[in-house]
């Protein structure tokens, strides 16, 4: 059954599972895929900072076969397109200051981009707080420090009046806490694309706090690979909350 839904919407709280196509087994992608299928996952995202074993194409074909859910590469360089996919994440990282990661890398994937015709989504991408994250290692880029929210405010503004049409806030995979409430909700407050907050939660209780605060979708990436039963705890979490708005 394919699922009807707009890929990050603002009106209904989103769930989206991250998969490491380095990490990821047939049996991790097993299990994964049948707690998603089983639960509300809403997208999932597929992607990483490092890519050794060029496996993105056979795991998004892998996913295709055993998931209507949509596929989203979330990519971590340029090399990271492939018209299987039904979208991917047009990452800008709009909280550092280096260059190939704003500008340079996509100029090297358009053409590809455009060739293979899959729907890109200009995403404003801010690093937040947790030093020695592979992201922050791989892109050479100072994090938004966590205890800021006025600099990821102003940040997250600027994304949006240059197009962006999504925010998302990483604290990085595997990040030992997860993005601040605080800060979500200033950010949230002050614009009007959705947002996306991913990195280091960990159980439902993170993911009622980011909700809360006003993450439209979260992320769920490293959790999940060791527990795969989380997600069905987490998307329980996500529909517990998408009543209480309905009802509001
Ligand atoms: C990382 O936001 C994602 O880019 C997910 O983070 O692996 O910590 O869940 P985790």
């Amino acid at each position: 059954m394919q699922r009807e839904q707009t890929l990050f919407s603002n009106n209904q709280k989103q769930l989206a599972l991250l998969i490491d196509p380095d990490k990821a087994t047939h049996k991790l992608l097993d299990d994964l895929i049948s707690h998603a299928n089983q639960s509300q996952v809403d997208i999932i995202l597929v992607g990483g900072s490092l890519l050794l074993n060029g496996n993105l194409e056979n795991c998004i074909k892998y996913l295709k076969n055993t998931t209507d859910i949509p596929i989203v590469i979330f990519p971590g360089n340029s090399m990271q397109v492939s018209p299987l996919a039904d979208a991917m994440l047009f990452l800008s990282l709009i909280s550092g200051r280096n260059a190939e990661f704003l500008i340079g890398h996509h100029i090297i994937a358009a053409p590809a981009i455009k060739h293979s015709g899959i729907s890109c989504i200009p995403t404003g991408y801010m690093l937040v707080g947790a030093h020695g994250t592979s992201v922050q290692y791989m892109s050479n880029s100072h994090p938004i420090p966590a205890n800021k929210p006025d600099i990821a405010v102003a940040t997250a503004m600027a994304g949006e009046m240059l197009g962006m049409k999504l925010i998302y806030m990483d604290a990085g995979s595997g990040a030992p806490n997860p993005i601040s409430a605080e800060m979500i909700e200033n950010v949230k407050s002050t614009i009007d694309i959705p947002l996306v907050i991913g990195g280091g939660i960990r159980n439902a209780n993170h993911a009622k706090i980011a909700f809360e605060a006003g993450a439209d979708c979260i992320v769920i990436g490293t959790v999940a690979e060791f527990n795969p039963q989380i997600v069905v705890e987490i998307s329980e979490m996500k529909q517990i909350i998408n009543r209480t708005l309905i009802k509001n």
